[in-house]
């Protein structure tokens, strides 16, 4: 393992993208909750401690490492994600928590405390890759979130099966609410082309994009593909093909400020000789306007209706969550780029589409977020990447930000 700082921080997100931290051959899946989850959490525990941390897990089964500070009191969080998508890359997330455990083992190793505690959260579920659902840990400790819904993950393994097997239960939510927090930083790579495209290794995020998850359902008949004339079908996978076309219609109408994406389409009885009678569907609508983003959803549900009704098809749309958009904290945002600034980098600035836990944590305390560029721009996919260099230097500006915080603490 390399020494500690940014190259230890990338082995770490490299350490934890294969076997026993995953749920999948060849690739990483770390589902909320699985058994590469409860890996990911054990030696994470183990490096937040080997950081000065102590560790506990919250009533949400997140991972919290925490550094005392000179003072009680609300402390300094940093953190991010250590579940992922389905086939998805090292860095989304995990190297948050890495960067995070780097500062404090930074000011450990230099017998430094802050006038403020700092934790360092490892969250659960930001991408909702197993259960239907996203951002439940981040929200389960922001208290935003009403009740731990009764769902199961595709194999049918129910939430409350899951929770018990890290020792709590839905029953529990309100105890993982966090404590009043002075600040919220979250490193993450930008996910984008921005910062590449522009030689830049290091961005401040202004906010984060307002996004609409629904799903949709629609139901026509199944019949025998080789005896129904066509004019007598009612086909939902057509319905539906034509209802994702319009998505991306709409999406492209705005396209610098307004994305819309069919994820998942399942196609039920899935046999090639029968007519497909049912359809379910993921929409996913984001835009930093709110406003926008909703007039893009309603009219996307108005053309599906239509598209439905002309092929006698049933449509239902149910809802999965809707994240309003999310500024970060103006005066968090001005000492991240002081301290940007400070080691070196142009103060650029810019929006996330994708969506991070900072979200959830803004109801609890003021956020701040730090993006890392990343090759291609790509995630989401086994080929993300993060230069070194790049998180060294991420590494400088969280603890130059950290100073600043420390400077102005009263
Ligand atoms: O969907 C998102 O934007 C995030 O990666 N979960
Ligand atoms: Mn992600
Ligand atoms: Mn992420």
């Amino acid at each position: 393992m390399p020494a500690p700082g940014g190259a230890r921080a990338v082995a770490r997100c490299d350490m934890l993208g294969v076997s026993p931290y995953t749920d999948m051959k060849d690739g990483l899946y770390r589902g909320w909750l699985s058994p590469a989850y409860r890996a990911a959490q054990e030696v994470v525990t183990g490096w937040m401690e080997e950081a000065g941390m102590t560790t506990r897990r919250d009533a949400a089964t997140n991972l919290i490492g925490r550094y005392e500070g000179l003072n009680p009191g609300p402390a300094l969080l940093i953190g991010s994600h250590i579940d992922s998508v389905r086939d998805g890359g090292r860095y989304d997330g995990p190297l948050g928590v890495m960067l995070g455990v780097e500062c404090v083992a930074t000011l450990h190793a230099a017998t430094r405390r802050m006038p403020f505690p700092i934790e360092v959260i490892a969250f659960g579920d930001e991408e909702g890759s197993r259960f239907p659902a996203a951002m439940l840990t981040s929200r389960a400790a922001a208290g935003t979130l009403a009740e731990m819904p009764d769902m199961a993950d595709a194999q049918g393994t129910p939430l409350a099966l899951a929770l018990a097997s890290f020792g709590t239960a839905p029953e529990r939510l309100a105890d993982a609410r966090h404590a009043p927090a002075l600040a919220y930083l979250e490193a993450h790579i930008e996910q984008g082309p921005a910062l590449e495209t522009e030689g830049l290794a290091l961005g401040v995020v202004t906010g984060i994009a307002a996004q609409l998850r629904l799903r949709l359902v629609l139901e026509g008949r199944a019949g025998h593909a080789g005896t129904t004339a066509m004019p007598l079908r009612r086909d939902a996978l057509a319905a539906a093909a034509e209802i994702v076309l319009e998505v991306e219609r709409v999406g492209r109408d705005r396209p610098d400020e307004l994305v819309a994406t069919v994820g998942t389409l399942e196609v039920e009885p899935g046999a090639a000789n029968v007519i497909p009678g049912r359809v379910t569907l993921s929409l996913d609508i984001r835009a930093l306007d709110p406003a926008l983003r909703d007039l893009a959803a309603q009219a996307i549900l108005d053309e599906a209706d239509a598209i439905a009704a002309r092929r006698l098809v049933t449509i239902r749309t149910l809802p999965i969550h809707d994240l309003p958009a999310s500024p970060c904290d103006p005066r968090l945002t001005r000492i991240l780029t002081e301290a940007l600034i400070a080691a070196g980098h142009p103060p650029r600035r810019l929006a996330s589409g994708a969506g991070h836990d900072a979200m959830a944590m803004a109801a609890l305390c003021p956020t701040a977020m730090l993006f890392v560029r990343c090759r291609g721009g790509l995630s989401h996919n086994p080929a993300e990447h993060v230069e070194v260099v790049d998180v060294e230097a991420a590494l400088a500006v969280m603890l130059g930000f950290i100073d600043r915080l420390e400077a102005v603490h009263v």
